[in-house]
């Protein structure tokens, strides 16, 4: 299996996060993606390309423009507030909650930032724009890769991207990567896109993105949003909208869910995809579902991962694999690699 691997991914390392009142240590680190990186290479698992680059054109399938700009000048904007900002990341401080407008965009840069996030988890920092534009390339180039007959790629880039929404950055992603590998299949041909968000969390951004839409089929295991990460969406009864109906499933799991639990759930995932009758699945391979995990609360093992590699596997459609949260550093790469091996 080819993986394409954002080199420039270390070019957003957030300092901090907002956590119960304290700024602390970002848990979404760049040696995150080097130790999948070393573990792929350890096991001789398939060539490592950088990404391609694709024309900026085509993030806005998925994004708006306004977001997008905003994206690709917010650090100069923060840096020409004081230069003393170049030490500093920006995190959002104010939001347009229920009865507020957001189709104006404030002059204020304070402002700006919170019209186009939803947390204060989410340091936007100097290189944040660069490495997520080479991680979206990531995705477009596994993405070109299926398209060209292989049977699966894997995108390997940090930050993460499935809790971005069209305008909207948070739960540290900034460009919705599987959103815009979906969309490029689509393009591409593929008539039936199914994408599997087996990360912890509820893929907020990405349902939001596909849920009036027919072609693309949205399913999610996660922890249950009543109580856990992103809390205001993820639900049962959210099953698509208009001509979308019956394309979203969410499959919410307690806190505590172990691989038993955890691999009923996907089977009713896959049977649902099948059903849906997809020609390719994109899954948003997010490795926070680790009993180790220091932020999340399922208890998957590290051999369960051989064995979801396996059954993705048996569905026997076009796969690419984005890679998404997981922050247990020392585990990821094994955890990770343990898909995939057992993928291929
Ligand atoms: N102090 C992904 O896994 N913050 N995002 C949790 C921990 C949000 C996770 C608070 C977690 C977002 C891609
Ligand atoms: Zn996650």
């Amino acid at each position: 299996m080819i993986t394409f691997y954002n080199h420039l991914h270390a070019q957003h390392q957030g300092k901090v996060e907002m956590f119960r009142g304290a700024l602390v240590p970002c848990f979404e680190v760049p040696a995150r993606a080097d130790h999948v990186l070393a573990e792929l290479q350890r096991r001789q698992l398939g060539t490592v390309q950088n990404p391609h680059t694709f024309d900026d054109s085509l993030l806005t399938s998925i994004h708006s423009p306004r977001y997008l700009n905003f994206l690709a000048t917010a650090w100069d904007q923060w840096v020409a507030l004081d230069p003393a900002h170049a030490d500093k990341d920006i995190l959002p401080s104010v939001w347009p909650t229920r009865t507020f407008r957001t189709d104006v965009e404030p002059d204020n840069f304070a402002a700006k930032v919170g019209l186009y996030s939803y947390d204060a988890g989410s340091p936007f920092t100097s290189g944040t724009w660069v490495a997520a534009r080479a991680g979206a390339h990531c995705a477009l180039s596994a993405a070109q890769q299926i398209i060209r007959g292989d049977r699966a790629a894997f995108a390997l880039s940090r930050p993460p991207g499935h809790h971005a929404g069209m305008d909207f950055f948070g739960g540290y992603c900034f460009l919705n990567n599987a959103a815009l590998a979906a969309q490029y299949l689509r393009n591409a041909g593929m008539q039936k896109v199914a994408v599997l968000d087996v990360d912890y969390h509820h893929g907020n951004g990405t349902q939001a993105i596909f849920y009036d839409r027919p072609d693309v089929f949205f399913a999610s295991l996660h922890g249950d949003p009543r109580t856990e990460y992103p809390f205001y969406l993820g639900h049962a009864d959210e099953c698509g909208a208009g001509a979308g109906l019956g394309a979203n499933l969410n499959l919410p799991l307690a806190r505590g869910t172990d691989y038993e639990v955890w691999s009923q759930a996907l089977e009713t995932a896959l049977a649902a995809i099948s059903r849906f009758g997809a020609d390719t699945l994109v899954v948003s391979l997010g490795m926070d579902t680790f009993e180790g995990d220091p932020i999340s609360g399922f208890q998957l093992k590290s051999d369960d991962y051989l064995r979801m590699g396996e059954r993705l596997a048996q569905l026997a459609l076009p796969t690419l694999l984005v890679f998404e949260g997981g922050y247990a550093v020392d585990a990821v790469g094994r955890n990770a690699v343990n898909v995939l091996e057992a993928f291929a």
